[in-house]
């Protein structure tokens, strides 16, 4: 169980206080909101005095009574809080979509609600394009003008799901579906085996001989909002987080063909069935056949080896050239999940990740990395706490002395984030950057300059000497924030130019690069990077989402500078 820090336990306190108020609650909302206050603003952590002390020394914060200190208990044990998850599933007003417009928050939701009832997405645009929120208090011109570009998005992003956000549930799903008593397999197939970046919905596939206990346990989760359908072999139902699963249970003599089948894509399926018929073979969901023997259906490997392929990874079947690759075996070797060797994009609590360098670098340990480089902010991000010159001087003191306590079984790397300032240039001095082992810039601000201003920009900034990464090359937030307007080409080009690596940011909604700019810059053999960009110790898990975007950007372990070992890696910096 990862530790909360303040900050967490008091955003959760706060919305229970926020969830009572939009229930008309009375005094208790007031309560909630003055504990989450003193707590943010405690020097101690909550969890240091609950481990010294117990529920007794967490009664004794001002405004906690026996009931909150519970409540904080239950959050500290186990993450969540039941009675939170309770309230927030009976508020009138549906928080789950409100809260993914960008810049919307249970906080300024409640607002919304009381001042002019909003209580979804619909009531949201009316209120905003009739000019009403405008007016409000603490809202302005600004903030309604965001709100109807936030509403654009999602009304874009047209029922999908970021894969990073539904990930957890499907595979509590799968996991559970394969402890049933007569199950032999579970696997989720469809556009969640591909990792793409959004899902439409989840598919998955059991073997089983006893169908129905499989369909009578799905559709009777506790995770199920609604049931759609359920058959002998096949169900879907939607999720109360409003995501559909199909669940087929199949034979195992066509699991493998039915793999195939439900992964798709679509159109790589396609193309296989092609490829049989040109054999004169038939291909479907339940075999290879010849006639009316099925010659391969048990394992996809068997379908590609008889289609005269190579095995195509899932990650890879989206019909941009994988299959004329196979058929002249001449497939790359793709990065494997296992292969990196550090994290070059971590942050800290010296500015807004939630916990200390040490605790990131023993976590990055527990995980298996060799290194990370610790990337805190700098002073222009002012309300991260970013870094001057005089704060990351001592920042790097304390990397020195974690790293000797190391004794060289771990190397935490001195780095930033630096912002790119307007100009391409740099937010520290050049002669702070000469001193870190790594620098990497952002683009945090100015997200709308022109194209070309922007790529001057980024281009100045990869000029700089001593920039050797572009974090998050393009700035996007899947479904919340389009990228900024930049040319890419002519980035991926500097880049080559100047020896620059471009960051694969793993945080499951940046997924920046995109697959496709990924590909150019293998194709270009600009080197690149897959960064958690943590802001606490649990989220090296990221990571993996990284990695298979650059799967799916066909990168090997080449192209990837952390999955190379600590020396070569600093050797080919500039
Ligand atoms: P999604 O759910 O929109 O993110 O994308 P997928 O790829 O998971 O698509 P989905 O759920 O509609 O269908 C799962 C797989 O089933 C799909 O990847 C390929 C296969 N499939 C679905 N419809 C067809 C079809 O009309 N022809 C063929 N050959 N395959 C199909
Ligand atoms: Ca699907
Ligand atoms: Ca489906
Ligand atoms: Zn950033």
């Amino acid at each position: 169980m990862r530790r909360l820090s303040n900050d967490e336990i008091a955003e959760i306190l706060y919305e229970i206080g926020e969830y009572l108020d939009m229930q008309g609650v009375q005094f208790k909302p007031r309560a909630y909101e003055k504990v989450a206050q003193t707590i943010e603003g405690l020097q101690e952590e909550v969890a240091d005095i609950y481990k010294k002390g117990g529920l007794k020394s967490v009664e004794d914060i001002p405004g906690v009574g026996v009931s909150i200190a519970e409540k904080i208990e239950e959050l500290l044990k186990t993450g969540k809080c039941k009675y939170h998850q309770d309230l927030k599933k009976k508020t009138p007003v549906d928080l789950a979509s409100l809260t993914r417009v960008e810049g919307l928050g249970p906080r300024k939701i409640k607002v919304l609600y009381k001042k002019l009832g909003v209580k979804n997405l619909s009531d949201l645009e009316k209120s905003a394009k009739a000019g009403k929120i405008a007016k409000l208090e603490g809202f302005g011109e600004k903030t309604e003008e965001n709100i109807l570009k936030g509403l654009e998005f999602v009304k874009k992003s047209g029922g999908r799901f970021v894969l990073g956000f539904v990930l957890p549930v499907i595979r509590d799903v799968e996991k559970r579906l394969r402890g049933l008593k007569g199950v032999e397999a579970a696997q989720v197939a469809g556009s969640v085996r591909r990792w793409k970046e959004t899902v439409g919905d989840a598919d998955i596939l059991v073997i089983s001989n006893k169908p129905a206990v499989v369909m009578d346990y799905f559709v009777s989760m506790p995770e199920v909002g609604r049931v759609l359908a359920k058959g002998e072999t096949r169900s879907s139902v939607t999720l109360k987080n409003g995501m559909d699963i199909d669940v087929r249970v199949v034979s195992k003599e066509s699991y493998g063909s039915a793999l195939a089948y439900f992964t798709g894509s679509k159109d790589h399926n396609i193309e296989l069935r092609k490829i049989a018929i040109s054999k004169g073979y038939k291909l479907n969901e339940y075999g290879l056949y010849k006639g009316k023997k099925n010659i391969a259906g048990k394992s996809e490997e068997e379908i590609y080896k008889a289609l005269g392929l190579d095995y195509v990874e899932p990650e890879m079947r989206e019909m941009t050239g994988e299959i004329a690759a196979a058929k002249k075996k001449a497939l790359p070797k793709i990065i494997g999940y296992g292969d990196l060797k550090g994290d070059l994009q971590t942050q800290t609590n010296w500015t807004d990740g939630a916990d200390s360098i040490e605790k990131m670098a023993k976590a990055a340990m527990e995980r298996g990395l060799e290194y990370i480089a610790v990337t805190d902010h700098t002073k222009r991000l002012a309300m991260t706490g970013g870094l001057d010159e005089k704060r990351i001087l001592k920042q790097m003191a304390e990397i020195d002395s974690l790293n000797k306590k190391f004794g060289g079984k771990f190397r935490i790397l001195k780095s930033t984030e630096c912002d790119i300032l307007k100009d391409g240039g740099m937010d520290l001095p050049d002669e702070i950057l000469k001193k870190l082992d790594i620098v990497g810039g952002s683009v945090h601000s100015l997200f709308n300059l022109s194209r070309k201003d922007q790529t001057e920009r980024i281009k100045k900034a990869m000029a700089n000497p001593h920039v050797d990464i572009i974090f998050h090359p393009t700035g996007r937030l899947i479904h919340k924030r389009e990228a900024y307007d930049v040319d890419m080409d002519e980035v991926i080009k500097t880049a080559k130019k100047t020896g620059t690596v471009l960051e694969i940011d793993a945080s499951p909604d940046r997924l920046d690069l995109k697959d496709e700019y990924i590909k150019k810059c293998v194709d270009l053999g600009v080197k690149m990077t897959i960064d958690s960009d943590a802001h606490s110790a649990s989220q090296f898990e990221f990571l993996e989402f990284g990695i298979a975007q650059a799967r799916r950007g066909w990168a090997q372990k080449n192209d990837i500078i952390n999955a190379w070992p600590i020396e070569k890696m600093l050797k080919f910096l500039k």
